[in-house]
This record gives C-alpha cells, sequence and structure tokens, in this order.
C-alpha cells in the first residue's frame, strides 16, 4: 500500500464518497440554489462552473487538503523556478518560461534572451514571408505551408490553426502532414506548387522517423518537380534541438529555428514549433496566444487554491477517477474551429499522467490518467451521447462554448448554445420513470405500449460534467485554455507523484518497427517472433 492512499487526505475523501454518493446530483439543486454562486469560477474571459459536479464545500476542502499534502504549492515554485522536476530525463519542464518575462537560469545559462531571439527570428521571418520580401525560386510569393512533424511537433500547431481560422491571413494556407503513411504527404502535394510551397521540418530530436521519410520524400517531390538542390535553402526550414541533424538532412542552419531540451514535445507550441501558427495568423496573434497562456500561469502560481482554475480543474477529475472509479473522460467542445482540441489534449494528458510508476519508482496502487476523448457539439449528440445518458458507465465530460461566434449565420450560435445547455441539464437531472409515466400518458399510449417502453426511456442522470465557457476564441483566450488544461495535467501528476514530463511508454513500439522493418524487406519467411506476429508479418509480405 502507498502512503498516499494510506493517508489521512486520502482515507478522508473515501469516507466523505461514500456518503455523498448516495445523493443524486438533481438532489444537490434542489437543496442548495446557490450551487452556481458557490462552485463556478472564472478568470478573465473564463468561466468555469462545477456544480454539476458531486460535490459540497467539504469535497473542496477535502481536495484542498490532499493537495497540500502532496506538496502543490512547492512543486509549482519548483516548475515555475527551472529545477529538473523532469527526472527520469533530468531536464527542467519550463513551457511557462516560452511564454513568460521572468529571468531563469537552466544550468547557470539565461534562457530568457535566446527564447526572445528566436522569438524576434520567427518575427522576422513571418513578416518576410507574408510580405513577399521572401519569396521561392522562381519569385513568386509562398502561398502554402507544410509542416512536416509528428505528435508534439504536430498536434498543437494543428489545433491551434484550425482553432484560430478566423484570423488566418489571406494568401498563405497552412498544411500538416504527420503520419508515415504516404496517403496523407501524397494528398497534401498533389493540388501544390513547389515553387509557391514552403516546407518546415519540425522535430525536436531530429531522428522521427515518420518526419525524416516524409521529409525526405517531399525533399524529391520538390526536385522533381522543377526545384533545384541549391532551391532547398529557399524552401525547406527546419525547427529542432539538434543542429547537427539539421545540416546533415541539408538544410541551411540560417534556416533553422531552435529550440530547447527543457521543452517537452506535446508542450511545445510555445516554441519554435509554433512557426506554422505565426506564418498562418501572424506574429501579433501569436504574442497574444502567448500572453493569454503566460496570464493563466501567473494565476496558476499565484492565485489561492480554492479559486485557481486550473488546482480545481485538476482535483475534480481526481475526486472523479480516484474516489468515483471513472477511467475516461469525455471533453466536448460547441465550437467547430475547436474540433481537434480532444485529439490534443488526448496527447497532453494521456501522455503525461498515463503511467503507473511513481516519481520514486514504485508500483501505484490507485489510478492515474483516464482515456481522453471528444469530438465537437452538436455531432457527438447523434452519435456516442446515448452511452453519456443511458450507458452503464459513468463518463465525467468537460463542455467548452464561447459565448460570441466569429461565424454571425442567423440562430445558429443560439442553437449550439441551447444543445450545450441542454445536454448537461438533462446529464445531470435526467427523467425518472414519474417524470416518463406522464410523458408517454400525455401521448395516449396504452398501458401496455407504456409499460414496454418506460423503462427505455428512463434517463439515470446523475452524470457529472463541467461546463467551460469563454466570451470568444479570440488568440489570447485560446492560449489561455490550452495553458489551463497542462497545469490541470501538473496538478494531477503532483497528486500521484507522477513525472508528468518524460513518455517512455512511446519509445518500445519505435525499436520494434525498426526491426520488423528490415525483415520485410527481406523475401525470405519469418520465424522470430510469437506465432501470431510472424502470421501476420508473412500474410503481409505474401499479399503485398
Ligand atoms: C511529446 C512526445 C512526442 C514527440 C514526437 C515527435 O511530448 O515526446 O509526441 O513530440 O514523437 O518527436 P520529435 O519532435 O523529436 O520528432
Amino acid at each position: 500500500m502507498s502512503s498516499l492512499t494510506q493517508s489521512s487526505a486520502w482515507l478522508a475523501l473515501q469516507a466523505h464518497q461514500s456518503a455523498l454518493s448516495q445523493q443524486h446530483l438533481r438532489a444537490l439543486f434542489q437543496n442548495d440554489p446557490q450551487r452556481f454562486e458557490k462552485f463556478s469560477l472564472s478568470f478573465n474571459d473564463i468561466l468555469i462552473d462545477f456544480a454539476k459536479q458531486p460535490i459540497t464545500r467539504e469535497t473542496i476542502d477535502l481536495l484542498l487538503a490532499l493537495a497540500h499534502q502532496q506538496q502543490l504549492p512547492s512543486w509549482i515554485t519548483r516548475m515555475f523556478s527551472g529545477e529538473k522536476i523532469n527526472s527520469t530525463e533530468h531536464r527542467a519542464a519550463l513551457h511557462i518560461a516560452l511564454r513568460g518575462e521572468q529571468p531563469i537560469e537552466v544550468d547557470g545559462v539565461a534562457i530568457m534572451p535566446e527564447i526572445k531571439r528566436v522569438l524576434k527570428q520567427m518575427e522576422r521571418f513571418s513578416i518576410a514571408v507574408q510580405s513577399g520580401a521572401r519569396r521561392g525560386y522562381t519569385e513568386k510569393i509562398f502561398t502554402d505551408i507544410v509542416n512536416i512533424g509528428i505528435g508534439g511537433s504536430d498536434l498543437g500547431p494543428v489545433m491551434v490553426t484550425e482553432a484560430l481560422k478566423p484570423y488566418q491571413l489571406n494568401g498563405i494556407t497552412p498544411h500538416f502532414v504527420s503520419n508515415i503513411d504516404g496517403s496523407q504527404l501524397t494528398e497534401t502535394l498533389r493540388h501544390l506548387d513547389p515553387a509557391t510551397t514552403l516546407f518546415v521540418i519540425a522535430s525536436k530530436t531530429f531522428t522521427t522517423q515518420e518526419t525524416l521519410t516524409n521529409a525526405n520524400s517531399a525533399r524529391q517531390w520538390f526536385l522533381t518537380h522543377g526545384g533545384s538542390e541549391q532551391d532547398i535553402a529557399l524552401h525547406f526550414v527546419a525547427v529542432s534541438t539538434n543542429r547537427s541533424a539539421v545540416e546533415k538532412f541539408g538544410i541551411n542552419p540560417d534556416n533553422m529555428f531552435e529550440f530547447w531540451d527543457w521543452v517537452g514535445g506535446r508542450y511545445s507550441l510555445w516554441s519554435a514549433i509554433g512557426l506554422p501558427i505565426a506564418l498562418a495568423v501572424g506574429m501579433d496573434n501569436f504574442y497574444s496566444l502567448l500572453a493569454g497562456a503566460h496570464e493563466m500561469d501567473q494565476h496558476f502560481a499565484t492565485t489561492p487554491f480554492a479559486e485557481n482554475l486550473p488546482v480545481m480543474l485538476g482535483l475534480i477529475g481526481i475526486w472523479q477517477i480516484n474516489f468515483f472509479g471513472t477511467s475516461a473522460h469525455a471533453v466536448l467542445p460547441y465550437d467547430q474551429s475547436m474540433h481537434r482540441f480532444p485529439a490534443y489534449l488526448q496527447q497532453l494528458e494521456m501522455e503525461s499522467n498515463g503511467k503507473r510508476i511513481t516519481r520514486d519508482g514504485e508500483v501505484v496502487d490507485y489510478a492515474t490518467g483516464s482515456v481522453v476523448w471528444g469530438e465537437p457539439g452538436t455531432n457527438g449528440q447523434h452519435a456516442f451521447y446515448q452511452l453519456l445518458h443511458q450507458g452503464t458507465q459513468t463518463v465525467p465530460a468537460d463542455f467548452l462554448a464561447p459565448c460570441q461566434s466569429h461565424y454571425p449565420l442567423a440562430q445558429h450560435h443560439r442553437m449550439l448554445l441551447a444543445n450545450f445547455f441542454a445536454q448537461t441539464e438533462a446529464l445531470m437531472a435526467g427523467k425518472n420513470e414519474q417524470e416518463v409515466r406522464a410523458e408517454l400518458a400525455s401521448q395516449r399510449l396504452n398501458d401496455a405500449s407504456l409499460e414496454q417502453l418506460l423503462p427505455h426511456k428512463i434517463f439515470p442522470g446523475n452524470r457529472p460534467t463541467t461546463s467551460i465557457l469563454f466570451k470568444k476564441l479570440d488568440p489570447k483566450t485560446l492560449g489561455a485554455l490550452i495553458a489551463l488544461y497542462e497545469h490541470k495535467v501538473f496538478v494531477q501528476s503532483v497528486i500521484w507523484n507522477i513525472n508528468p514530463f518524460d513518455q517512455w511508454g512511446v519509445e518500445l513500439g519505435k525499436q520494434l518497427a525498426g526491426k520488423i522493418l528490415t525483415e520485410l524487406e527481406q523475401d525470405t519467411t519469418v520465424a522470430s517472433h510469437d506465432a501470431s506476429t510472424n502470421g501476420l508479418i508473412n500474410y503481409f509480405k505474401a499479399n503485398q
């Protein structure tokens, strides 16, 4: 048994859960009309309502006691001061510095001047491309940017450029290629002109198989469609920490945008990995994105925990996962432009906290990260919400929506938000037997039909949701929302005593795939694996 599950704060929460779980969420609302005032928090343009979570004041007090027991205040200080809290990789986790102002040192070196230098380089470059001062090999201006990267070197920029589509500058279209599946690169390049296409090769390590293979194929396409070796310098730039590998690939270091090992892949959109964002929406909007995140950083570092958005979001997640036993978490943006937000959070949360070993090397005896997934509303309502309402599992969900739309089309936005409010209310309250009976009776059903339909039409309710409303999805608010979730993940990692900044689970697949690729290239029958893997490989070889 770990000291965490034996600790007084943990045991008190367990006892509290046994008592509180006897009460339906509907009863909590009936007993206390002030729940919204008591359990919603706001910061700048963001409002978070936790009232539809199974909580009381006592729950919050007990969760805060757990946070203090796990030394959350000192972990926040350690992260913000640049301590090497990524202990298995001996690195700091300083994404907050990328959007900060305070001087910070890593290994005795001041990093703020370096951060500012690269931001200025991004600014000069993006302005030059956008203004046409920097052009392609035929002197035409660039019209298309193709970012080649994967995981943390892809998901952030994709999600942000999609979310900020209303801010995209005229004349430049961003594209993203991540998958090793040749279809993605082929379909992306099919309609592009090499003379007007700029490639950004984004890889922290510059050793990632998918990215280097796609980058080599892109270079080949460029050379066979009109570009020459000398023109590569104009059309290929790199974002990386690995200067020598960039040079080896054939990209001039003058065309390299640097970042550093203390920036984790899934925390890197604030660094030069954000170059496609700056190219697509302009550097001013990129600076606003950073400013929004910085304000959330300040809020996280200085606000008492009971009013601290990331702290409370993290602790409510702990309450659900560890005390109600939920294992999935839905992210449901009611904003089509946030359609990649669930996928982005899936990596952020699952790669950070999908771990079973503590910082001290012990196997945990409590649950850690949930399965995170989701789709924009209202689409999801016509697909998987059935399970959310009437399935056997409880899946807590975050509903997110802007109050103002960038697309004021007739009644669309009001209809969208009507669905948001209706769904969260229905998940909380459900529809009980008495209500269903009355409804069916009013439809003049005969007794037999009524009794037959009755159980199917009952909604148990008591399904927890957190609602996050914000004024408008502008760059600043988006930056704050992303930082909110980054810090939520950190809060949970501290409670669970795990390191959220490494990702050893990603490594095994990389090693094994290398060996099998060699086997696929040979004509012989493969017998070096288990029977299933041998069988599948040999079937593929016979049918490729
Ligand atoms: C993120 C992960 C992972 C990483 C990719 C790409 O935190 O480490 O998703 O971003 O594997 O790595 P490179 O940027 O090194 O190509």
